[in-house]
């Protein structure tokens, strides 16, 4: 049962709208050799969800035949549908417990929190793993406020026992500060997808994250 143990190491989560009109599912496959170790497929208002149902069956099919874990944001639905490994909610998404009682006890449930009251109430109601950020300053999700910086992860894992994944502007220059500060793992959009070489960026940004850890 993947909560017993997981790694959620480099994180790569999708933007359609940041691949550069190359296929979702041909970049995370790149991400996948590049050595990603988890995939979360985030379509916000460019996909309908229909359209994440196909892309999600696409990513399930890729992410297991690599053994690298699958999750799906926002949608508890759509990841149980899909037998994805997690679900992974924002503050403004189902609170926790009732994402669980949709995903069922041996999916994870990823919450996101840019502060240490937030992530006690997200273990409060049965958070596997945080997401905190936005650690740096990012273009990618315009309403994410304000930078936390590397900081805010320290301050959360000295006062709740879950694992931690930085998010936010995190890329070549700031991975390693980002696992310094106490991270399990980082979460990467635009560094990984929007990337030339989107398998040249995961292998870069892994190996940058084993070297800091
Ligand atoms: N949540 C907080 S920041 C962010 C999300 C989804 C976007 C991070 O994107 P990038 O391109 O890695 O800065
Ligand atoms: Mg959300």
């Amino acid at each position: 049962m993947v909560r017993n143990g997981f790694n959620l190491g480099l994180y790569v989560v999708t933007d359609e709208r940041l691949s550069l009109g190359r296929p979702t599912a041909e970049v995370v496959a790149a991400a996948i050799r590049g050595g990603a170790d988890a995939v979360q497929l985030r379509a916000k208002d460019d996909l309908s969800v229909r359209e994440q149902a196909a892309l999600g069956r696409a990513l399930r099919a890729l992410t297991r035949a690599a053994g690298v874990l699958f999750l799906v944001n926002d949608r508890a639905d759509l990841a149980a549908a899909l037998d994805a490994d997690g679900v992974h909610v924002g503050q403004d998404d189902l609170p926790a417990d009732l994402a669980r009682h949709i995903v069922g006890p041996d999916r994870l449930v990823g919450v996101s929190a840019a502060t240490v009251e937030e992530a006690l109430a997200a273990r409060e109601a049965g958070a596997d793993y945080l997401g905190v950020g936005p650690i740096y300053g990012t273009l990618t999700k315009p309403d994410a406020g304000e930078a936390v910086g590397p900081e805010r992860i320290t301050a959360i894992k000295a006062r709740v026992p879950l694992p931690v994944v930085g998010i936010g502007g995190i890329g070549r220059d700031t991975i390693a500060a980002v696992m310094a500060a106490g991270a399990d793992g980082a979460a990467v959009v635009s560094a990984i997808v929007g990337a030339a070489d989107v398998e040249a960026a995961a292998r870069d940004l892994k190996a940058r994250m084993l070297a800091a850890r």
